[in-house]
């Protein structure tokens, strides 16, 4: 079931979870190739959310701002590719939210440990901002945030759940939105962590 939370911005309740168990050992495999790491930010911070990602680009930090890159930063390898089953959730998910046509080129995957949390943000760097970003969620469940266009813009919470997706579009593309610090818990499939997929067309 599906329920909306703003303009453009559609909340599809345990939509992936048939297929949990599968992108699950995706990741495995990608992490394997690419493990998790903790980038530095341009302002010299550690985020304490652990990145690795697949597609023909992967998001990265740099002294003076974020890109999207085809190599790894730590291995100097091009990122894994996406897997179908990553690129068919993602667009089939688009598509019942209203977006036809997303075609993504990046997959970030983040990884939360208890007390990870990513502060309020806009996704910005991207090309074509009338693509979509799908978002998946597994393991813990986390508080999400969505505010305004304005960093001090009042916020809503929503839980985000194992196997619930979220497809952000329209004019909710440029909302900012974050993630409450992981409280500590562990989940059958994914002990103690969360993963966030976001799926995004980068180019
Ligand atoms: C709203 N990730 O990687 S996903 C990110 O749970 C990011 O890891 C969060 O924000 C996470 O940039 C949130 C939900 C999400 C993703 C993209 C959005 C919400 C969004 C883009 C625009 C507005
Ligand atoms: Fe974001």
């Amino acid at each position: 079931w599906s329920e909306t939370l703003a303009d453009g911005a559609q909340v599809q309740r345990r939509r992936a979870l048939a297929v949990a168990d599968e992108l699950l050992a995706n990741i495995d495999a990608i992490a394997k190739l690419n493990p998790f790491y903790h980038r530095i930010t341009p302002g010299g911070h550690r985020m304490s959310v652990a990145m690795t990602n697949c597609g023909d680009f992967g998001w990265a930090t740099h002294a003076r701002g974020y890109h999207y890159s085809r190599q790894d930063q730590n291995s100097a390898q091009n990122w894994p590719a996406m897997p179908a089953l990553f690129y068919s959730l993602a667009v089939a998910a688009a598509e019942e939210a209203g977006f036809t046509g997303f075609n993504p080129d990046a997959c970030l995957i983040n990884r939360y440990e208890p007390g990870a949390r990513m502060t309020l943000h806009q996704d910005k760097d991207e090309k074509d901002l009338r693509q979509p970003v799908v978002s998946i969620s597994l393991g813990l469940p986390a508080i999400f945030q969505f505010g305004g266009f304005e960093r001090d813009a009042a916020t809503q919470r929503i839980l985000l759940e194992h196997g619930d997706i979220v497809v952000w579009g329209g004019s909710s593309r440029l909302r900012y939105h974050g993630v409450l610090p992981l409280k500590a818990d562990i989940h059958p499939q994914c002990g103690a962590f969360r993963y966030n997929l976001t799926f995004r067309r980068a180019f």
